[in-house]
């Protein structure tokens, strides 16, 4: 009896797949080594996975794994701890400021950083945010402003537009009633012991390399001991806001940058630049 590969045409059999040599490629993607290799459990499209991604890779190209200490938040990005490979700390809601100050001042080599959503830091942490500022604590403090309280089911929170539909405002935000977004990094940057403020996005490809470029600057900051870094970032949610990730990325650009225009808000002056080395 034939079998079926006998009842194959003869070119197919002889058609030879091509010998790929693996340095013939070139790399352009690899997932860095300060990222613990595990599926994540973020919604597919959304912002935290790939601003990980970004603090990691600086992380990694500045060679400070041993030396990074991060905060993780209450939200959805609880388990940051479980994917960035570093030693991590989580806080209580909103409390991430306040233990990133006493990290970092019993260990003012290392650098310390805090991950914090809209909800975490501009609600019930904000106070302690505006107070560590104050202080001028040598922290980086990364804001994701998704204007949602993403993990809960998306309520309204004091970064929701105006107008915006939620959970918590049905018919949108009546800022008669609520009041108006809070712009955190401009409220933040008025503060004297802020030293860098910036509010960047992860919608594009060169918003994405602009954010990456803050983040760095921000970390090499940190060792001058002058002051707090505070980097938003526009992120998203796409299933709190209904949308699908290319649709959230369009309502960033179309909608989110009216009320919160991108672009730095405070930088350090040339002068307090002078003593920043590479580390690596
Ligand atoms: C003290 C306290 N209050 C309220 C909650 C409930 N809670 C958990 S996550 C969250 C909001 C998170 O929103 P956000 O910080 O914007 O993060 P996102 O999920 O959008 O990334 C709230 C209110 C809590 N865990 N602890
Ligand atoms: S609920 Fe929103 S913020 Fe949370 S993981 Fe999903 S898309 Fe991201
Ligand atoms: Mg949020």
């Amino acid at each position: 009896m034939q079998t079926e590969e006998h009842l194959l045409p003869t070119t197919a059999l002889e058609v030879q797949a091509p010998v790929c040599q693996e340095e013939e490629y070139e790399l352009v993607y690899h997932k860095p080594e300060t990222m613990v290799d595990v599926s994540m459990h973020y919604c597919p499209g959304c912002a935290h996975s790939l601003v990980h991604k970004l603090i990691m890779e600086v992380v990694e190209d500045m060679d400070i794994q041993e030396k990074t200490i991060g905060i993780a938040p209450v939200g959805c990005s609880v388990f940051a701890y479980d994917y960035m490979n570093i030693d991590m700390q989580e806080a209580a809601h909103g409390r991430a400021c306040a233990v990133a100050t006493a990290i970092k001042r019993l260990m003012p080599e290392k650098y310390v950083f805090t991950y914090q959503g809209d909800g975490d830091l501009a609600a019930i942490g904000i106070a302690e945010t505006l107070h560590a500022i104050n202080r001028g604590e040598n922290i980086l403090i990364v804001f994701m402003n998704n204007a949602v309280y993403g993990m809960t089911s998306g309520q309204m929170a004091p970064t929701t537009l105006a107008g915006m539909k939620t959970t918590t405002s049905p018919d949108g935000r009546d800022t008669s009633f609520y009041g108006s977004p809070i712009k955190v990094a401009e409220l933040m940057a008025q503060l004297p012991g802020a030293f860098y403020v910036t509010r960047q996005a992860v919608n594009s490809a060169n918003a994405v390399r602009r954010t990456k470029k803050a983040l760095q600057h921000a970390f090499q900051y940190q060792q001058l001991h002058k002051g707090t870094c505070l980097v938003e970032i526009i992120g998203n949610c796409p299933s709190n806001w209904k949308m699908t990730p290319l649709e959230a990325s369009k309502f960033i650009d179309e909608e989110m940058v009216k009320t919160f225009p991108l672009g730095d808000i405070k930088l350090p002056r040339a002068e307090d630049l002078k003593n920043i080395r590479e580390e690596n």
